[in-house]
């Protein structure tokens, strides 16, 4: 029978900035599912690599000083760049594609010139305002008093050819592929994508691009570059073998369609809509599934490298170890949800599930083994009142877990493994060996209850393998197991560890951590690590910090002029207000409860003398969403944005902007 097939992708990330704790949480779940598959017996691809094209990456090389090619090397193989982190987090990729390697650049070509062909890509008209200095377009919204954001000055009205693809005409077999079958999950991601993106009309989306070069250039129209999500959405397939050499067709044939591509939220829109349009334009089979997962936030807000609010994974897999972060962060946070990461979350996961229940586990049980029968069980053994209960639940165990992994419920499947590995605790308690231990007559139920603790480890420890493989190796040296123990038909087999079992007294694989010392340890670790970055870029930063004082003097402080790029990095958003009240601790403010399009967030406004909370519920107001959340009333709330609200008259009046109720909540302000 042909060996059955799976094949998993990550995103491909950008490297515009080293990778994040919140990149580490994406590809440490597809990594522990292609261990799992791997573990059942599949032949698995599993795909991850790095999206290099763009303006984005323009511009940040020309930052530094380099060309576009040397900063992506550097952040994808240079000194703890992707590549470097992956190794470090154990990550048992199958193939690293990178959107500048020549084959998927050729291949690329091919694609867009597929669907020219086809008629599903075609020539038309951008239209916009156009600064002749700079070159560049703009639309109407980007313009800074009506000219030119960049330079200043005036612009005018052009139009510009560009490649547009017929999104439009693939719309109602997306819809129908949404709706009607379970290819986007989890099933609360359809509504959004169906109501916010399809019903209000598909247009044709642009494909190319002349403003700028870093991309894959339209062989037959080369001032173009095709638009990076293109690029990017296909390297599922290139990595494959699809339209280039560089792999075997084979491989296509074997692993095409894809079981699941597992991708954040924030681009199940690409995923789920042009994706699988673009794949209908091609007559390519579409993937079986696309997983939007959650965030990882800090303090409430969506952990971003454009945001800088980071939690850097190098500094806690090399404090920690890889295994216990990777444990971290799939038994602490629903797949599917976001939530919100602390070091007090990880430090006391460590210490509860890590070292209490599995290492004292494996400890008590060793070193019994060791005291009471210098390491090897003797095979007189006696059964007792409180072992059915024990194996009962081992042995359903591999059935409930497999159901969850099925679900990428990688949090349930986990707790699954922890609720018997507290039973074996439980069971120690309950038959209390060292009370065996003082009469010859019950060394055979000590015997045998010393073998229940090792069998139920060893059927844990299968499971936990996709998880933290280094750990599970270590501990099947303890229990003295061989390669025919760590299987997954081993782990439905309670009873295959031979009766004279010989355990191994080691390590003690996860030390108890002292949270609070190590709380303040990690947060002056963490404080240095961004100083030092800060001193990095200092020299660049000295002269743009005097030119910003320069100017502020010239035009009066409050008018200080930001650069174009500065400002891009404001969010503005529309919100939708869900709640308001008055607060007790203060006449001033106001607490207001919005939806930004994502999820509800909490901000304080100091607009109470002007406006009641009857005025504003239900309004579709504007809010600076990216504003670093900022703890008020000595901390009892975290006030997470601000909102448009303009002062009227001198003696300090007040407005607020309204938009439109048929403004959806999210929608970006430019
Ligand atoms: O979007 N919490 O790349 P990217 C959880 N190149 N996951 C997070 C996260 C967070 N705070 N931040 C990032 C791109 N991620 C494109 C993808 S695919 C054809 C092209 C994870 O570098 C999450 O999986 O911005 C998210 O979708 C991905 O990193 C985005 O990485």
């Amino acid at each position: 029978m042909d060996q059955k097939k799976f094949y998993i992708t990550t995103p491909i990330y950008y490297p515009s900035d080293k990778l994040h704790i919140g990149h580490t949480y994406c590809t440490v779940a597809t990594d522990a599912m292609a261990r799992y598959k791997r573990l059942q017996g599949y032949n698995v691809k599993f795909l991850t690599g790095t999206d290099e094209h763009g303006q984005k990456i323009e511009l940040k090389a020309k930052e530094a000083g380099v060309t576009p090619q040397q900063f992506v090397d550097n952040i994808v193989e240079g000194p703890k760049g992707v590549k470097d982190l992956w190794k470090l987090m154990n990550i048992s990729y199958d193939r690293f594609i990178r959107t500048t390697d020549d084959y998927h650049v050729a291949a690329i070509q091919k694609i867009f010139k597929k669907m020219y062909e086809k008629g599903d890509i075609y020539k038309g008209t951008y239209k916009g305002k156009y600064c002749t200095p700079c070159e560049s377009f703009w639309t109407e919204s980007q313009l800074v008093n009506g000219c030119c954001p960049d330079c200043g000055r005036p612009v005018v009205d052009a139009e510009e050819e560009a490649y547009f693809f017929r999104l439009s005409k693939y719309a109602d077999r997306v819809r129908d592929l949404l709706v009607n079958t379970d290819f986007l999950l989890p099933r609360s991601r359809v509504n959004e994508m169906v109501h916010n993106f399809i019903d209000p009309g598909l247009e044709d989306l642009c494909v190319s691009r002349t403003s700028f070069k870093w991309g894959i250039p339209v062989d037959f129209d080369p001032k173009h570059v095709v638009y990076v999500w293109i690029d990017a959405l296909f390297n599922y397939t290139t990595a494959l073998g699809f339209m280039n050499d560089k792999y075997p067709d084979s491989d296509y044939e074997t692993f095409w369609p894809a079981d699941v591509h597992f991708i954040g939220k924030e681009i199940v829109r690409f995923h789920s809509i042009i994706w699988p349009a673009m794949l209908m334009s091609m007559d390519m089979p579409l993937p079986k599934h696309v997983y939007g997962h959650g965030w990882l936030l800090l303090d409430g807000g969506k952990m971003s490298k454009s945001k800088g609010n980071v939690v850097d994974p190098y500094l806690l897999a090399e404090r920690y170890s890889a295994d216990a972060l990777r444990y971290f962060l799939l038994r602490d946070f629903p797949f599917g949800s976001d939530g919100n990461f602390s070091n007090e979350l990880l430090i006391n996961r460590i210490n509860m599930d890590l070292a209490n229940d599995l290492g004292n586990l494996l400890s008590r049980t060793t070193a019994m083994a060791d005291k009471y029968f210098g390491g090897t069980l003797p095979t007189d053994q006696a059964e007792g009142p409180e072992d059915a209960a024990l194996l009962e639940k081992v042995g359903g165990l591999r059935a409930r877990y497999e159901a969850d992994m099925e679900a990428y419920a990688f949090q349930n499947a986990l707790a699954d493994v922890f609720e018997v590995i507290d039973n074996a605790n439980k069971y120690i308690d309950a038959t209390a060996p060292w009370v065996l231990a003082k009469n010859e007559d019950t060394k055979p139920r000590l015997a045998r209850v010393l073998y229940n603790l090792a069998e139920t480890l060893r059927v844990c420890t299968v499971l936990l393998q996709p998880f933290m493989p280094d750990t599970c190796e270590k501990i099947f040296a303890q229990l003295g197991v061989d390669d025919s123990l760590k299987t997954w038909d081993s782990a439905a087999a309670v009873g295959s560890m031979p009766a004279n079992a010989t355990l191994h007294k080691g390590e003690n694989i996860f030390p108890r951590i002292d949270t609070a010392k190590e709380l303040v340890e990690l947060e002056a670790l963490e404080a240095a690590q961004k100083a030092a970055a800060q001193a990095a870029n200092a020299p660049a930063e000295e002269p743009k910090a005097e030119a910003a004082a320069a100017s502020a003097e010239l035009i009066g402080d409050h008018e200080a002029e930001i650069s174009f790029d500065d400002f891009c990095k404001v969010e503005l958003r529309v919100a939708e207000v869900r709640a308001c009240e008055r607060m007790k601790e203060s006449k001033k403010l106001l607490h207001l409860t919005v939806f930004d399009g994502e999820r509800e967030r909490c901000i304080l406004s100091g607009i109470a003398k002007w406006f009641a909370p009857e005025d504003l519920i239900g309004k579709k107001i504007g809010i600076v969403a990216n504003l670093a959340p900022r703890p008020m009333m000595k901390g009892k709330y975290v006030s997470e944005g601000m909102i448009f609200a303009a002062d009227t008259d001198v003696d300090g009046g007040c407005s607020i902007a309204f938009f439109p109720d048929s403004t959806p909540a999210g929608a970006r302000i430019h």
